[in-house]
């Protein structure tokens, strides 16, 4: 089981992230508390110096195994389903950005709140083809670069374009692509999903990422989600990714990342089959 976890390399408002800015410290406590990897949120891949990212996510023995693209979104008000042309333009030049980006660290690139949400006055339907030419784009200029997008479907409070499974597998059917797949996180799941376990198992290999957090957006083990049967679900779905902890920084940042790795860990001796 390879565990990573989500860092924002600048301060951002999403609240689900335990580590922002003060990048070269909070790496360096990542990888001390014995994660694998680091998920980088990025707000715009221009306001990074890749080559120094790279070295000090390299000098910790850390990957890179996905890039969140959220905040393009959360700081700018960029979308894919914008009604205004230019936003939606910029929606997709920026990922075209974190593309290239992503195809340096051999990482998958998420499209969660980047999608946007459907405009007052407007409808639903207008909203899913404009996502649906968004990610046509996207996922040819990724394709060349051999970069694969996951999409997240995330619960009706945040919007009201793709909240579960079903739809998002409908969605990547109608893209058509191969380079297209989902990434489940349990949060949203636990507020969408009849059932999270047989909602993992029908994604099958479809399942290009993985977000943990517990029922409250806490660290694994502060709530009462069972995770036991939540990895052997992603374990019979032969998923072999990284499970990235995307939580609240509850008590703090450190605390938590601590309390999420050494529960998940705990459950994976617990139960063998989880070994890769
Ligand atoms: C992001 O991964 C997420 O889960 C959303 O709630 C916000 O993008
Ligand atoms: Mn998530």
């Amino acid at each position: 089981m390879k565990l990573s976890i989500v860092l924002s390399t600048h301060p951002a408002q999403f609240e689900a992230v335990a580590f922002k800015g003060d990048f070269q410290k909070h790496i360096s406590e990542i990888a001390g508390l014995g994660y694998d990897g680091v998920e980088l949120a990025i707000r715009d891949p221009n306001l990074v110096n890749s080559t120094e990212l790279g070295q000090m996510i390299a000098s910790h023995d850390l990957v890179v195994p996905g890039i969140g693209t959220g905040q393009a979104w959360g700081e700018e008000g960029l979308s894919f389903t914008s009604d205004d042309p230019s936003i939606r333009a910029a929606a997709i030049d920026r990922t075209l950005a974190h593309i290239s980006l992503a195809a340096q660290f051999n990482a998958i690139i998420i499209v969660g709140l980047l999608r946007g949400v459907t405009p007052s006055g407007h409808s639903k339907e207008e909203s899913m083809a404009y996502l649906v030419d968004a990610l046509k784009v996207c996922c040819s200029s990724a394709a060349e670069k051999e970069v694969r997008l996951a999409l997240e479907p995330l619960n009706r409070y945040e919007t009201d374009l793709i909240n579960n499974v079903s739809e998002g597998l409908s969605l990547i059917q109608h893209v058509g692509v191969e380079n297209l797949g989902l990434l489940l996180d349990t949060f949203h799941m636990n507020i969408e999903e009849p059932s999270i376990t047989d909602s993992i198992r029908a994604c099958g290999n479809r399942i290009f990422h993985f977000h943990v957090a517990d029922s409250n957006r806490w660290y694994p083990g502060a709530g009462h989600l069972d995770f036991i049967p939540i990895l052997e679900a992603l374990y019979q779905a032969g998923y072999g990714g990284y499970i990235s902890g995307e939580f609240m920084p509850q008590p703090d940042a450190n605390t938590a990342a601590k309390l999420g790795i050494a529960h998940l860990r705990n459950l994976q001796e617990e139960r063998l089959a989880f070994h890769d």
